[in-house]
């Protein structure tokens, strides 16, 4: 049997720039094979064990608060209707990587773009185009969160900002090692956050156990300045307090920071450390040396 072609039902035209809705597809729930069920369901039950005691706990209570359906692809729908009850934010299907104008005016508005397909059973390990899998299971549940869903809202009013100033890539980078690749300091140890990691078992165990990567601080311009590699685990993994101080660290305008970093012109590389550092671990980087020969 071939895959029936997904329903999309997208009146106004594809990829209107000005008008972010255009990208906003049906999810076409419906269109999902078993095989591809079955897929969500391997990958759901693999990472569900390996996060245990590796999360951090708001992401937990999150997973749990959600109903995130270990059995099958959620509907957004269902999803969506919890969201909204907790932080006002709801999941809204996109057909992959979009532009940032329409990603950043998305989230100042609570909608969170999730791809509507998910990986091959082949592609189980890797896949480049963040995924039903990656999206849902690893960014949805902290949206339940106030202060994070708050964070995230910010976030995109500042997307928004930062696309004036012409400073996109120093935003995108504080996005990059929180939201996707972000640890936070807790009574009980560090703990995991970041999406990126969270959907991801290698890097699940690798971003807290590895001795190859640095642990440091979270500090903002320090992260704005520091350069991340898209094609392999993360050099540097930056450490939150708490969300309460990420969001404070963020709330405010940017436009200071943003003249500072001109004027300074310092970059970082991914696998820097500089003497403002706190550091947690100081990484062998043993990993990616390897990795490179
Ligand atoms: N589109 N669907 C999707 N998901 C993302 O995470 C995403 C995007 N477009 C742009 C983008 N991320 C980033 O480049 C911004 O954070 C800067
Ligand atoms: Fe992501």
């Amino acid at each position: 049997m071939s895959k029936p072609e997904r329903v999309t039902g997208n009146p106004t035209g594809f990829g209107n720039p000005d008008n972010f809705m255009t990208y906003i597809v049906n999810q076409g729930w419906n269109n999902y094979t078993t095989a591809e069920h079955d897929v969500w369901r391997s990958l759901f039950n693999r990472q569900r064990e390996i996060i245990k005691g590796r999360a951090c706990r708001e992401f937990l209570e999150g997973l749990e608060a959600l109903n995130i359906d270990e059995n099958q692809i959620p509907n957004f729908e269902d999803t969506s209707k919890l969201l909204k009850q907790k932080t006002g934010w709801e999941v809204v299907a996109v057909e992959g990587l979009i532009p940032d104008l329409p990603f950043f005016k998305m989230l100042s508005e609570r909608k969170f773009p999730a791809g509507n397909f998910i990986r091959t059973r082949e592609q189980i390990d890797y896949i480049e185009e963040p995924d039903i899998f990656h999206d849902v299971f690893g960014h949805v549940p902290l949206l339940a969160n106030p202060i994070f869903a708050d964070y995230m809202e910010a976030y995109g009013k500042g997307g928004l900002r930062a696309l004036e100033f012409g400073t996109v890539k120093n935003l995108a980078r504080l996005y990059w090692y929180t939201v996707e690749f972000g640890l936070i300091n807790t009574a009980e140890g560090v703990r995991i956050f970041g999406a990126g990691i969270l959907s991801s078992p290698g890097e699940t165990i690798f971003a807290l156990e590895s001795p190859s990567p640095n642990r440091i601080g979270f500090d903002l311009k320090r992260t704005m300045q520091t350069n991340y590699r898209v094609d392999d685990y993360q050099q540097t993994y930056m450490v939150i307090d708490s969300f309460e101080d990420l969001f404070k660290q963020t709330y405010a305008d940017f436009a200071p920071i943003y003249g500072e970093l001109k004027n300074e012109s310092v970059e970082y590389s991914p696998e820097d450390l500089a003497k403002q550092d706190q550091i947690f671990t100081k990484g062998t980087q043993e990993y990616a040396k390897i990795k490179n020969t």
